[in-house]
């Protein structure tokens, strides 16, 4: 007797990239999806590995990090253009690549002595076929990108991923397997949620529109919002995607940009959380994928979670505007 219990059609990272690359259409190379599993598992390998063996201090870990991600993006000669967290310039890779990649290789780290979660953020460009490989050609709004994900380190070890125009997928890493596995297919997020998730600690420098909007969900409402906040963005952004609610880091007095990167940190966090079904903004209330940074660091506010959530945001903000 076969029993039912048993899930016997597993769809493993590796299925789901080459079923998702036949409905991309004719237009999909495998390219990307190479790429994809690629960063991902090498990433993920290569941070545990260097923790067990050196078991230093963040900054070093940052650093490995790094290397693992530009080494695997560099092999892969698919990349043209890498832009990393943790690397002054952009990175230009010879060769016949297509891709450009923009990441955090290890968001959150100031948390990693306490154990806390983090994770790889990541975004895909893909460049003109006459692209010459400079940090210009990434300087692009986050509408552009063809795919968007993290992962987070944590209790297990997740990936999300989304493609321009899909889903958000969810994925486990079965350590027994070696590979990731769909677990969480088409995540929606709740349309709202009473979860606010902010650093308060910088309230005294928040503009009136952002003390108003934090101080209405906190006071106004028929009960107030449970208050979560971890630190470590892909933490805060994975638990908004599966609960709902909002995570906000504003721009305010003493960061009058924002402290969050718009290329390898807000742009993919806000398609992911898009596809998911809620919105994602500026500190001006404009659509954070439609946000262009003139320099490949540069900084944003960032308003991102549950659909309704944002909405009240936008319209306590347009009193101010
Ligand atoms: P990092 O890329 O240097 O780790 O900084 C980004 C992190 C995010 O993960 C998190 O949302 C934010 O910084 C927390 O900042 P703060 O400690 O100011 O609340
Ligand atoms: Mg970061």
């Amino acid at each position: 007797k076969v029993n039912s219990e048993i899930q016997t059609d597993i769809v493993t990272l590796t299925r789901y990239l080459t079923e998702t690359q036949h409905s991309i259409g004719t237009a999909a190379t495998g390219d990307f999806t190479y790429y994809i599993r690629r960063a991902t598992l090498i990433n993920l390998v290569g941070l545990a590995g260097s923790e067990n063996k050196t078991g230093d201090e963040q900054k070093k870990l940052d650093v490995i990090g790094n290397e693992i991600f530009v080494n695997s993006m560099k092999s892969s000669g698919k990349v043209k253009v890498l832009v990393s967290e943790e690397e002054e310039e952009a990175l230009v890779f010879q060769g016949a690549g297509k891709y450009a990649v923009v990441c955090d290789p290890i968001d959150g780290s100031s948390n990693l002595d306490a154990g806390v979660s983090v994770g790889t953020i990541f975004g895909i460009f893909r460049l003109d076929d006459d692209a010459e490989g400079k940090a210009e050609d990434v300087l692009l709004p986050g509408t552009e990108l063809v795919a968007a994900g993290f992962t987070m380190y944590g209790a297990s070890a997740n990936l999300v991923l989304t493609v321009k125009g899909g889903n958000v997928d969810g994925f486990t890493l079965d350590n027994a397997l070696g590979e990731f596995i769909l677990t969480h297919p088409n995540m929606r997020m709740p349309k709202s949620r009473s979860i606010y998730s902010v650093n308060e600690g910088n309230s005294r420098y928040w503009d009136d529109a952002c003390k108003e909007y934090f101080n209405t969900i906190k006071e106004k409402g028929e009960k107030p919002y449970s208050a979560r906040y971890i630190g470590s963005m892909v933490a805060d952004a994975y638990r908004t995607l599966c609960y709902g609610g909002i995570f906000a880091y504003p721009a305010d007095r003493k960061s009058p940009k924002g402290k969050l990167r718009i290329l390898y940190e807000c742009a993919p966090m806000a398609m992911v959380m898009e596809q998911a079904g809620g919105q994602a903004v500026d500190s001006n209330m404009k659509r954070m994928l439609e946000v262009i940074p003139t320099h490949i660091h540069d900084r944003s506010g960032i308003f991102m979670g549950s659909y309704d959530e944002i909405e009240t945001v936008k319209k306590i903000f347009a009193k101010y505007q």
